[in-house]
């Protein structure tokens, strides 16, 4: 026997069958037999595809909300816009690309075609796009610029293409839900792109299909890499019964696009669960499935646990499903109008930590204006939203350390040699683990920084705590749940010269790819400003001790404006606007504006259809978004229509009322189909309104339904038709008028 070579043979083998073991990838059949430390051990095999990690790096992205809405106001068009209605005065894809590159975004994501319809490129499927709008004669292509100003800048490219689409339904003839039977289509369908066309290819699709899947083949075909396509699941006409072959969309995406992540209603990125920029405590990327994901129909995952233990007991499949935070900088998806709320820079550089620091992606929206421009304001707090951001990460005080592992399988100065794709891991089995670092020297920071090595390893840590040696004992400053791709820490200000990060819990064995120490820039909260049912005014500021400047003539305050000292009356509304200083003015904080309207003090409920005990209607008219009125729930309520009758004290002239949804999160009750009366004296009643709550359902923010005049009127009757489940109930945060 020549022992050599069959030791050889042995190893080889033995190499092979530990390799086959350890087999990682995005998606790990789970057996019925498994326990529960079984499949929690499979998680961790399972790890990103490469598109999907691609992906993940690009942390910060931007979307682009544009196209006919952006001219007519509203969230949800109509599909039967004139296209002449699209025609920006100035339009400049490059503005769009700096403001996107200054605010450290790294890839631009345009509506290419929203639920209307209108298409932002040229294409051979519809007449309903840019070639017939005035706008540069037909001959515009806002995808076409936009790609070229962002290539050269190393921007990359997302398109959205809304499935679902309002013009095909509403149009004579059009193809959406109009019964026609699948039959072999080839795509491209058009015999001129078929000409240059590199393949050429065929699927079972109906009319509406077909037509979707050109516009798909065109976006993927003419405009070089895209890297993420992104499918809304919102429909805004449900019911047509037109299905979609999404089988046939994958495949064609995979074959011209095959590093492009397919996203939302697709089997690569999902949604965080809401339009809100709330982000999970603990979001997890390896997610149990029920179906194989090619195969699965993904129902929107909103739940705060998606991930846990105690989630994958009883998993079929552990699938790679990464979350992508997504909300807008303003009120709404498109530009309405100036008064349109933008998000302070700390409102901005707060949703970033939560969801960059916090596992996700974060896809912040833009809306460029009819100029065809981002606005001014947005773009400055943009910027200013990159500047802090990279002055933040500017230097890893921690590069510098000897770094001491209570046990390291892989060695624990991986952690330093800023690749997050080398690591230190304890052997399996260690759940537990500690790290200690030495810094080099004291030092002052607010920042903790952590990533997994998710590449090969997964997502693993469950629980861990960070402290600092201080005054000769460890104290902790800040702790956690999972990492994943990077997990973000603030806290106040601290010293030190030595630090620990201990993981309490992880799945197998922990694994830190870098690990980093920062001191951000302190940056002085902005000023806050309420108005309570009495009618009084509060502002208040997180950082102790601030002077408040204010102004109620709609100017900017500055350090000669009153300083505000106590509550004030504002019984008739108007524009407050603050701003917060300290060292006499040499740091200042944001302006911050609140706009109120007629304050509700005097008013009354005359009548309601049915208000749950602990939710009385009076809860809808008492200037306070965190109470509510809600109706009854379970068999023996009453159901819709519900409706409530509000009584001034005094005669209005109103060009308006808004409905502020309820504040919790939850959707119970929150109305979709309203109708609004007005009168003059209770008894004789005109219809002042009546309509839907357009994307309501995800976005619920504070609705504004206007009137086509000004109608004077000393009752309100607000009447909820639907709610956005279609069940029974009613909620209603606040009601207000709008009289400016
Ligand atoms: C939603 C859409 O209905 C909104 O209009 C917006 O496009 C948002 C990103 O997705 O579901």
């Amino acid at each position: 026997m020549n022992y050599p070579r069959t030791i050889v043979f042995l190893l080889t083998l033995l190499f092979f069958a530990c390799q086959q073991k350890e087999k990682t990838s995005n998606i790990i059949k789970v057996d019925p037999e498994d326990n529960l430390e079984e499949i929690v051990r499979k998680s961790t095999l399972v790890v990103p595809s490469e598109r999907q990690y691609d992906w993940q790096q690009l942390e910060f992205i931007a979307f682009l909300h544009f196209g006919p809405n952006t001219f007519t106001g509203v969230e949800w068009g109509t599909g039967m816009e004139d296209p002449a209605v699209f025609n920006p005065t100035d339009f400049d894809a490059s503005q769009w690309v700096s403001v996107i590159k200054d605010g450290g975004m790294k890839l631009a994501m345009l509506t290419a075609k929203h639920h209307d319809g209108f298409c932002l490129w040229p294409t051979t499927t519809t007449n309903h796009s840019v070639k017939s709008s005035p706008w540069k004669n037909g001959n515009g292509d806002v995808l076409g610029e936009l790609v070229e100003a962002a290539r050269a800048e190393d921007i990359e490219i997302g398109v959205y293409l809304s499935p679902a689409d309002l013009h095909e339904i509403e149009r004579p003839n059009g193809t959406y839900g109009n019964g026609s039977e699948p039959k072999p289509v080839k795509i491209p369908s058009d015999p001129e792109l078929q000409k240059t066309a590199d393949r050429i290819f065929e699927y079972e699709l109906d009319d509406y299909d077909a037509l979707f899947m050109n516009q798909l083949y065109e976006v993927l075909t003419q405009y070089g890499p895209i890297e993420e396509v992104w499918f809304d699941g919102a429909n805004p006409k449900p019911g047509t019964g037109q299905t979609y072959n999404r089988e046939a969309w994958y495949d064609m995406i995979r074959k011209l696009q095959p590093g492009a992540v397919i996203a939302i209603k697709g089997p690569d990125v999902r949604w965080c669960g809401n339009e809100a920029g709330i982000t999970r405590e603990s979001e997890w990327s390896v997610l149990p499935v029920p179906e194989h994901p090619d195969n699965y129909d993904w129902p929107d995952l909103r739940q705060e646990d998606l991930g846990s233990r105690e989630k994958l007991e009883g998993a079929e499949y552990l699938y790679w499903y990464p979350a992508e935070t997504n909300t807008s900088i303003r009120h709404g998806w498109f530009y309405r109008d100036d008064e349109q709320y933008v998000k302070t820079v700390e409102e901005l550089i707060d949703t970033w930590y939560r969801s960059v620091g916090g596992n996700t992606v974060f896809l912040l929206n833009l809306t460029p204006d009819r100029r065809g421009l981002i606005p001014e304001k947005d773009a400055a707090r943009l910027r200013e939203v990159g500047n802090i951001i990279s002055a933040s990460f500017e230097e890893n005080l921690a590069l510098n350390a000897e770094v001491e592992a209570s046990d390291a399988e892989t060695s624990s100065a991986n952690i330093l040699d800023e690749n997050a794709e080398t690591f230190w891991k304890p052997a399996d089995g260690n759940e537990q683990a500690e790290l200690v670092l030495t810094l080099d020297g004291e030092k002052e920071f607010n920042r903790l920084v952590l990533q997994e090595c998710i590449k090969t390893r997964g997502q693993r840590i469950e629980r861990f705590a960070f402290d600092i040696w201080d005054n000769g004992d460890w104290k902790e400053v800040a702790d956690g749940t999972v990492v994943g791709y990077k997990n973000i820490r603030r806290f106040p200000m601290v010293n030190a010269g030595k630090v620990r990060l201990r993981i309490l819990q992880s799945r197998v064995a922990p694994t830190i790819a870098t690990f980093g120490l920062y001191k951000a820039p302190e940056i002085l909260s902005n000023p806050s400003i309420y108005r309570n049912k009495e009618c009084m005014v509060t502002i208040r500021c997180q950082t102790p001790d601030p002077v408040i400047h204010y102004t109620l003539d709609g100017s900017d305050p500055d350090a000669g404006s009153m300083v505000y000292g106590r509550p004030f009356e504002l019984p008739d509304g108007g524009v407050v606007k603050a701003i917060a200083m300290i060292d006499n003015g040499a740091q200042k904080s944001e302006i911050v504006e609140e706009r109120f309207d007629i304050c509700p003090a005097g008013w009354t409920v005359e009548e309601v259809s049915a208000q749950h005990n602990s939710y009385p209607a009076i809860n809808a008219i008492d200037g306070n978004p965190s109470t509510m009125w809600h109706t009854p729930w379970g068999d023996k309520a009453p159901g819709h229509p519900h409706s409530i009758t509000i009584d001034f004290g005094e005669t209005l002239a109103l060009n308006g009322i808004s409905y502020l949804p309820r504040t919790d999160g939850q959707l119970g009750g929150v109305c979709k189909h309203y109708k609004v009366e007005v009168s003059k004296n209770g008894t004789d009643w005109e219809p002042a309104r009546e309509g839907v709550f357009d994307n309501i359902r995800n976005n619920p923010v504070k609705q504004e339904i206007l009137f086509e005049k000004i109608i004077d009127a000393r009752y309100l009757k607000f009447t909820s038709l639907s709610n956005v489940n279609g069940s029974e109930t009613l909620s209603a945060a606040e009601f207000g008028v709008i009289t400016r």
